[in-house]
């Protein structure tokens, strides 16, 4: 309501005309850059959202993506940007191709795990940065790529090692879930940035990109995008390691954009399922995503209802 009189005063002063309906949107979250691949972590009461980069000129070539770019919000309403926290060049070893990525917090340290194109081993890879806070500064864990194409060899896409997500079970133990085409995971040692055992494949039907992994009472959720144009569908477990049991669609294709990148998260007792779609007006695409956020809401058997996407995002909750 509060919107509408704003709008109307507006309107009336001449200072927005009647295309001016995004003040009632609150999705696409940011409208002066353009956003994509989005993964959360709460701190506190904190929530820190960091993104992809689309800047692509427009949608007719391909992703242009050079850093990950940092927001935070103690209400998931108001956003304050940080700017880009971290770049592709950050990792001596990298080429380019800043693509998904995900932050995870272990023992006071923050690592991001981050998709990039390799220099000098063809196709895509798997770094790790850290930083001592949320926003860093962070720097190159390794020196080295943590997953490189060679490692997998039972694709003959140069793209398959993609979409880190990191997930730390009940008893410490930390997991990296990977892959485009492909599904896989691996155990991480202690220190967060070494393998710790062999590189598994799962199986999991119409399997494309994007995994977020995440726990809600006693069920794992492991989320993906699947097929093309993508919807994200979920699977869950009792175990971290599986089996999964293929569940249901979780969001259908988003608007304006055949790649959808999930993140999963509760805060202040919410949950919310935060995604990229290429509906932000008048430029927004295929490779000009940006981030969204509505509410997600499971069923009592542990099942998730299916996402309703809106324009209105968090500005028609009330609850
Ligand atoms: O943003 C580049 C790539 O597109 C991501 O790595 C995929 O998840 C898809 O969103």
């Amino acid at each position: 309501m509060k919107n509408v009189q704003i709008f109307i005063f507006l309107l009336l002063t001449g200072s927005v005309s009647l295309t001016s309906f995004d003040l009632w949107a609150t999705n696409p979250l940011f409208t002066d850059v353009r956003t994509a691949d989005p993964a959360a972590l709460v701190v506190g009461d904190t929530v820190y959202l960091y993104t992809g980069h689309d800047e692509a000129k427009d949608n007719n070539s391909f992703f242009v993506m050079h850093d990950w770019l940092v927001f935070s919000s103690k209400d998931m309403k108001n956003w304050q940007a940080h700017g880009a926290k971290l770049k592709a060049k950050d990792f001596s070893w990298a080429k380019g191709d800043a693509w998904a990525s995900q932050v995870i917090e272990k023992d006071g340290k923050f690592y991001w795990y981050v998709t990039v194109r390799h220099a000098t081993i063809n196709g895509f890879a798997i770094g790790v940065a850290v930083g001592d806070t949320p926003l860093g500064p962070f720097k190159d864990a390794r020196g080295t790529a943590l997953i490189t194409n060679d490692m997998t060899t039972d694709t003959d896409i140069d793209w398959d090692d993609i979409d880190p997500s990191v997930f730390i079970d009940d008893d410490g133990q930390a997991y990296l879930f990977w892959g485009n085409t492909k599904p896989r995971y691996a155990k991480l040692k202690a220190n967060m940035i070494e393998l710790d055992g062999p590189i598994q494949s799962l199986d999991l039907p119409n399997f494309t990109e994007a995994i977020w992994v995440h726990k809600k009472g006693d069920l794992y959720y492991l989320s993906y995008a699947s097929g093309f144009p993508e919807k994200i569908v979920y699977a869950t477990s009792k175990k971290i390691t599986g089996p999964w049991v293929y569940q249901d669609i979780l969001n259908e294709v988003a608007g304006n954009s055949p790649t959808n990148h999930q993140a999963i998260i509760e805060f202040k007792g919410k949950d919310y399922f935060i995604y990229h779609t290429g509906a932000a007006q008048p430029d927004g695409g295929e490779f000009r995503r940006s981030v969204a956020i509505d509410r997600l809401y499971y069923n009592k058997d542990g099942t998730l209802k299916r996402v309703i996407m809106t324009s209105e995002g968090l500005d028609k909750d009330q609850n």
